[in-house]
């Protein structure tokens, strides 16, 4: 393992354990949606949302773990949601993710749905618990805003509702990136913002924050159509070839693995034009940009 790898493992543990820290006992009659939750969560991932976020707060000078711990957290549950209502039945019904049976096919289609549900909900109630620590109240509000506004009708599932509706057909560049930008880059363009405003950015740093993650959103999703391909079954840990079966108008279907590829370097590129305006060290997260654009899972 590279000295990056070391690190990144370390980081991606203690982000593991800020996560754990907030979620639901297994107790009580409507124990089996916390149990449906928790499985999902626990089920793996990469957690590169809570950890950039956490990286773009030491990065914008923050200093105090504690303030950004419940919307790390809050991130990956929007995600994690996302991704169980996404494996459902009337949508990619896919039976593995992350190596793993998907939450609707262990806990049934019922519970899947509302494990879904609980997760998004379960996210604000923790995102607000930022309110009872140290932050300043307004930044919490700010950040509060961007996510519901970034994981919403106008940004992720704004994105979802125009992918499944042009499963099967073929669609223009700008509809593509349009889906692009929504459903993958929100969530990333959460992760800088948010960082950024808990640490006390200036409305120009967030603005930079805002294209640095939507930038990199798409080198990651373009990337993500690329292992869709050619990537390891084993490695991803769910069935390749998925975007085939569901007949989806991706990048690379429309311009093959060779442009896509340098349209992931470009947008990487991008990404990181602006990382050297900010005063902190950029150095890990610099590494971790450029690791999600080359991944193999
Ligand atoms: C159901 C409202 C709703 C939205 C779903 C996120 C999403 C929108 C669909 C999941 C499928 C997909 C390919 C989304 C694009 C974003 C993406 C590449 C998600 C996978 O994120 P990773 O690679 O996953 O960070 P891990 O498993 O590492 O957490």
């Amino acid at each position: 393992m590279s000295d990056f790898e070391n690190m990144l493992a370390q980081k991606v543990k203690s982000v593991e354990a800020v996560i754990e820290k907030y979620l639901p006992e297994e107790t009580g009659y409507q124990k089996t949606v916390f149990q449906a939750m928790n499985y999902s969560v626990k089920a793996g991932g990469k957690r590169i949302r809570p950890l950039l976020m956490q990286e773009v707060y030491h990065l914008c000078g923050g200093e105090d773990e504690e303030t950004v711990a419940p919307f790390m957290a809050a991130l990956e549950l929007i995600h994690t949601y996302s991704l169980v209502h996404d494996d459902l039945p009337a949508m990619d019904n896919d039976d593995y993710r992350r190596g793993k049976l998907t939450t609707h096919k262990k806990f049934g289609e019922d519970m899947g749905i509302l494990a879904g549900d609980a997760l998004l909900n379960y996210a604000y109630e923790t995102a607000f618990q930022a309110f009872d620590g140290d932050t300043p109240a307004e930044r919490v509000a700010e950040a509060l805003r961007v996510l519901g506004n970034k994981a919403g009708i106008y940004g992720m599932v704004g994105g979802q509702v125009v992918d499944v509706e042009n499963n099967g057909k073929f669609v223009e560049e700008d509809i593509l990136l349009f889906v692009y930008e929504k459903k993958t880059s929100a969530l990333l363009e959460t992760a800088f913002m948010v960082g950024g405003i808990l640490a006390g950015a200036t409305r120009e740093e967030v603005t930079k924050l805002e294209v640095m993650g939507r930038n990199l959103g798409i080198a990651f999703q373009i990337q993500d159509d690329i292992l869709d391909v050619v990537g390891d079954e084993e490695k991803i840990g769910k069935p390749v070839h998925s975007d085939e079966k569901n007949e989806k108008s991706t990048y690379v279907a429309i311009h093959g693995i060779r442009e896509s590829r340098q349209k992931v370097k470009e947008y990487t590129e991008e990404s990181m034009e602006y990382l050297d305006t900010f005063k902190g060290d950029s150095r890990f997260l610099r590494e971790l940009m450029l690791w999600l654009t080359k991944r193999d899972k």
